[in-house]
């Protein structure tokens, strides 16, 4: 007995590095080339050097004929669930390259869910509602997040360190190619210009209407 608690209270010591303890917070905006909030924008941070990553399990749902959410970020490895939430049929499909599949959606039976094992961007669309799409950006690193309708993006219990930074958007005008972020302190923010498309718009289901579906 008193030999285990020696060994649990050893493993704390050891697992409570000055990095960890000093783990921060770093909250991002992001803002388009008008200065407005940018929402649905990934940010991924990548560790420098060897980084472990935890797979995750997430859902896109096919809600009111529109894909939700409309931009997912997940670490590789992991799996996305596609409920259908509508009466209607889908029939989500991939052509990227990162992954390509289709799955006949019906409300009352659920399907399997997808797994991501590449590393890059997933368009989803419908074979039944071409309007429908959607994007699933798969990254290295499990420090990804999609930007909220302010424009930000939040984490906490950051290790400090430096990160390499990539920022995405499905509008974007250019690739962004990266660029070095240093986290040294206990709050951390930092704002991140992408010059997108204006003139796109998120897809939206018709107007409900006979013979809309
Ligand atoms: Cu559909």
């Amino acid at each position: 007995m008193k030999l285990a608690l020696h060994s649990t209270l050893l493993i704390a010591a050891v697992l409570l590095t000055p990095d960890q303890a000093n783990a921060g917070s770093l909250t991002i905006s992001i803002v388009n080339q008008q200065q407005q909030p940018l929402a649905d924008a990934v940010v991924e941070l990548r560790a420098v050097g060897q980084q472990v990553v935890t797979p995750q399990r997430i859902r896109v749902a096919q809600q009111q004929l529109t894909f939700i959410p409309f931009v997912s970020a997940i670490p590789v490895g992991s799996e996305v669930e596609f409920p259908n939430l509508d009466k209607t049929r889908h029939h989500v499909y991939s052509f990227s390259p990162a992954r390509q599949f289709e799955i006949q959606l019906y409300a009352d039976k659920p399907e399997a869910p997808i797994r991501f094992d590449t590393v890059g961007i997933v368009a989803l669309g419908c074979n039944i509602h071409d309007y429908m799409q959607a994007y699933i950006y798969v990254g290295e690193s499990d420090l990804v997040a999609v930007s909220d309708t302010d424009g930000q993006l939040h984490w906490s219990g950051l290790a400090p360190g430096q990160y390499q930074l990539y920022l995405w958007h499905p509008w974007q005008l250019e690739p962004h190619p990266g660029q070095p972020l240093k986290v040294s302190m206990p709050v951390q923010t930092a704002t991140l210009r992408l010059a997108i498309d204006l003139t796109q718009q998120k897809p939206q289901a018709p107007q409900r209407g006979f013979g809309s579906r």
